[in-house]
């Protein structure tokens, strides 16, 4: 949904009385609350006389833009101010806005035309506002029409089906409905856009008729609105609503508008991650890695041809993949993939610094910061980065395999990301795995050692819940197979007391381990 904030208008008569004033500070309050509020754009509307308008116009623009960069919407019927406040624009603004009136088809649209601005377009014409939604689409078809031909794009247009007050005809709220989803069908590019708080004009409880509408109205289609960006309520429900109707889908920007305050209750502050403890983390896991001697450490031990300024660069390219990572940014963090890829970083390190990244991302959610679909989120792009990192892990495969390793996630558990890291590990190694996949039950297990006759069966499990379901398979297993098979189980929380209660042979923390246990039992 974009929100244009509307409070900067000269006919509301405190505004008014602050331009004439040059009251700067006034102005720039109302930009910067409107602002905070979320709004995308910032309606800017001198409202003074016509002689008068172009200069406060131009006064307006550059105060706001003194204190923020958030796109404007010019909003005159005067070509002149028009003219003014896209000179002083520092990026170009939208124009709000061209009716069917002749006038605003011959003065204003070609200004919009010319300098390819956004341009809002309202259903109405010489005769008025039409009655039914046919008349008001009529227009709205000819207005399309003629930004098309003058070279505007529909996705630069924003179509206002005008409201009209329900106080005054009772089914205005049913035809602006059926206008904008009708709209919606015909152009399915355009932006839809209305004035929402018309809707309640002269009634009491006026929000709540707002909020009602706008829920309708952005199923219908409407995907932009002219409002108080202050106003909560009405935030709340257009950001609950766009998450409903999945506009919103990874849900990040609703939990970020929560997190700071945008919509919901009070707000939350960005947690930092600790740095330096991240980074104590870090080394500790790169030197017991180092000491398995099952991995390279280091870049120094691996291939000797990186000097240390390029190991710095890549430690500090490796931190802001783990920060990335922590702070969902999905793009900056496939980038940053590929890049230390492409300067030859061993691979085990990019998944070490994944790895640290989702203990975070854990950590933030145990103490509700974070919610499940950042979980998610989270989740995706480290199975993304696993499968970029595999090939590489995979490149030294030997072609005679060492031995068969069955492998699953325990019934109730659907984590993958730890065990599809242990299976690439053990088929780098050169065993032959099978991988049950996730939520395994224990006859699936106990018929594919059956049918396989693995030597070793790795169960995963990341959740406290299932230790029960890991006991349960490996009983089943054994009195299916007595004495020919080794049991190593993993997953977040698993220590030795795990093992025991499961009656497992061996726990391991990371895929290396897994790889151990093989290489000591098979
Ligand atoms: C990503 C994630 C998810 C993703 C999973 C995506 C996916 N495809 O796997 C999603 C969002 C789906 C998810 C869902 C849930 N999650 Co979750 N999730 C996580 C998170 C953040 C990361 C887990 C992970 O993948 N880590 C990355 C791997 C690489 O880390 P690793 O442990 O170092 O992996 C190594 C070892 O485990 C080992 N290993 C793994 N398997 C095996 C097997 C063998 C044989 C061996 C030897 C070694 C081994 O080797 C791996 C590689 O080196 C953790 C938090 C955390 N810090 O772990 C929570 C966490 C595991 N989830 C948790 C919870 C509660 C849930 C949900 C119940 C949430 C909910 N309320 O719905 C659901 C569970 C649904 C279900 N039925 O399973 C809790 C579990 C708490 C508990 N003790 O039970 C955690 C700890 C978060 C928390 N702090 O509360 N989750």
């Amino acid at each position: 949904m974009i929100i244009i904030g509307e409070k900067i208008n000269g006919t509301r008569e405190t505004v008014g009385k602050a331009i004439r004033d040059r009251n700067t500070e006034m102005i720039q309050a109302l930009a910067m609350t409107q602002v905070e509020g979320g709004a995308d754009y910032l309606d800017v509307n001198a409202g003074t006389h016509p002689q008068e308008e172009p200069r406060d116009m131009t006064w307006l623009v550059e105060t706001i833009q003194t204190v923020t960069k958030t796109r404007l919407c010019l909003d005159s019927p005067n070509p002149q101010a028009l003219l003014s406040g896209i000179q002083s624009a520092a990026r170009l603004p939208m124009i709000n806005s061209v009716s069917g009136e002749r006038n605003r088809i011959e003065e204003v649209l070609p200004i919009a035309c010319e300098h390819g601005t956004d341009l809002a377009l309202l259903a109405l014409d010489d005769n008025g506002v039409p009655e039914t939604s046919r008349e008001r689409l009529d227009i709205v078809g000819r207005l399309v029409s003629m930004a098309r031909e003058g070279g505007l794009r529909d996705n630069q247009l924003f179509v206002d089906p005008l409201i009209t007050t329900i106080a005054t005809r009772g089914d205005s709220g049913r035809i602006a409905l059926e206008t904008i989803r009708e709209i919606r069908v015909q152009f399915p590019e355009v932006h839809i856009i209305c004035g929402l708080s018309n809707i309640s004009f002269g009634q009491p409880s006026r929000t709540l008729i707002n909020q009602a509408f706008a829920a309708l109205a952005i199923e219908a289609g409407l995907d932009s609105a002219i409002m108080d960006p202050a106003d909560r309520g009405l935030r709340n429900i257009i950001y609950g609503t766009d998450l409903v109707l999945g506009a919103d889908p990874d849900c990040l920007r609703y939990i970020q508008a929560h997190r700071s305050g945008v919509i919901g209750g009070e707000p939350k502050g960005m947690p930092d991650a600790d740095a330096d403890a991240i980074s104590d983390a870090f080394e500790r896991l790169k030197s017991a890695l180092s000491r398995t001697g099952l991995v390279s450490g280091p870049k120094a031990a691996t291939s000797g041809a990186v000097d240390p300024t390029d190991s710095s660069e890549e430690a500090g390219a490796l931190e802001d993949l783990v920060s990335s990572l922590v702070d969902m940014k999905r793009d900056r963090v496939l980038e940053l993939t590929e890049s230390l890829i492409e300067h030859n970083t061993d691979p085990m390190e990019i998944l070490d610094a994944s790895k640290r990244a989702m203990g975070e991302v854990g950590r933030l959610f145990e103490e509700e910061t974070y919610f499940i679909p950042e979980l998610i989120l989270a989740g995706r792009m480290l199975k993304s980065i696993a499968e970029r990192v595999k090939p590489l892990l995979t490149a030294d495969v030997k072609s005679e395999k060492k031995g068969r390793v069955l492998i699953g996630t325990v019934a109730g558990d659907i984590h993958d990301i730890g065990k599809d890291i242990v299976t690439t590990m053990l088929d780098v190694n050169g065993y032959e795995v099978l991988d049950l996949g996730v939520d395994v039950p224990v006859e699936r297990f106990v018929e594919a050692v059956r049918t396989f006759k693995p030597r070793v069966v790795g169960l995963s499990g990341f959740l406290t819940l299932v230790y029960d379901a890991m006991k349960e398979t490996i009983q089943a297993i054994r009195d299916e197979s007595p004495g020919h098979i080794r049991f190593m189980i993993g997953g977040g929380q698993i220590d030795k007391q795990v093992m025991a209660h499961t009656g497992a042979d061996g726990f391991g923390r990371d895929a290396m381990e897994a790889v151990k246990f093989c290489r000591k039992w098979i």
